[in-house]
């Protein structure tokens, strides 16, 4: 490690990137090709380029023992305890993990490992800003579809998902008060039942489409990290209309055109210390000409560059 600290005697930023190529957990496989779609488009190397104050290593894929046996449930657990483990390790020496799926499933295993780095030191969890069309609320007994991608959010924020629940625990666990999702559009009664009885911040697309972007994503961030605090971005490229990002398990029209999701990136990495990345649900296979593939490395390098910009503003 050179001497390149920050002022405030903070480690330079350091990424490692973390495929996990799992599409058992949606309705249609491909996006188990996410991660080896985004390699082939080079992500390291364009990160690299445009964020000389980054430190950033591919760490290769997560690997889970797949037992055809088990259920879905089963199977996407074992995915996210693997990936609880290395995202819970890299978050414990100040490392951000970027984990590309994959489908959402993942999410269940990638924020609770960093949020447990920060149970154990006696922190507050950090926020998390949830950028999907859908809200991923829904527990194996509401879900209509029985699709655990479906299901993350409701894990982590501790209600009671087969499998998925145990995975999480008790460390893994992230505040109701601290989380807003942003460009919901799907939402199934069972799952606003849940937002209801928990309180959850939800930014429809359609508040994002009436109110603007910037005024949005400004509301949902006092929700996430009100004074600046460490928080999560879990970005699913459903958030963008099928139109622009035809390449995802599933798509809802209505969703945020390419400029819209640029600021919203911009905004989000210009509040602060995004401390853990997800970026899910890409398919190549249903993606029309790398469109959704483009659109993804360009929202994460958007995202990382701007809070590069924030750094350097500090001081
Ligand atoms: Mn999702």
């Amino acid at each position: 490690m050179d001497d390149f600290g920050d002022p405030d005697g903070m480690t330079r930023s350091e990424i490692r990137i973390l495929g996990v190529p799992m599409g058992i957990g949606g309705g249609k496989p491909g996006t188990a090709m996410g991660p080896w779609k985004i390699r082939e488009k080079a992500l390291v190397e364009r990160l690299c380029r445009t964020l000389g104050d980054f430190t950033i290593e591919d760490a290769g894929d997560v690997v889970a023992e797949q037992d055809e046996n088990l259920s879905r449930l089963e199977r996407t657990a074992c995915w996210c305890d693997s990936l609880k483990a290395r995202t819970r390790e890299f978050s414990s020496k100040n490392i951000v993990p970027l984990v590309i799926g994959g489908d959402h499933t993942l999410a269940a295993g990638s924020l609770a490992g960093v949020a447990s780095t920060h149970h154990r030191r006696g922190e507050g969890v950090p926020g998390v800003l949830w950028i999907d069309a859908h809200v991923d609320m829904n527990t194996h007994e509401t879900s209509p579809s029985g699709n655990p991608h479906g299901m993350s959010a409701a894990a982590l924020l501790g209600l009671e998902v087969d499998h998925l629940s145990e995975i999480v625990g008790r460390d893994g666990r992230i505040d109701s008060n601290r989380i807003a999702f942003l460009g919901a559009r799907d939402i199934d009664p069972g799952e606003q039942k849940h937002i209801d009885e928990l309180g959850l911040t939800v930014f429809s697309s359609e508040v994002m489409h009436r109110d603007g972007i910037e005024k949005t994503v400004t509301d949902a961030l006092k929700t996430v990290s009100p004074n600046g605090e460490p928080f999560m971005v879990s970005f699913d490229v459903d958030v963008i209309d099928p139109e622009f990002a035809p390449g995802v398990d599933t798509a809802v029209p209505g969703g945020l055109d390419p400029s819209q999701i640029i600021e919203t990136m911009e905004l989000v990495g210009r509040h602060g210390r995004v401390v853990a990345i997800d970026a899910v649900e890409l398919n190549p296979e249903t993606d029309v000409e790398e469109r959704t593939s483009e659109l993804m490395i360009t929202s994460l390098v958007t995202l990382l560059q701007a809070t590069t910009a924030d750094a350097s503003d500090h001081d």
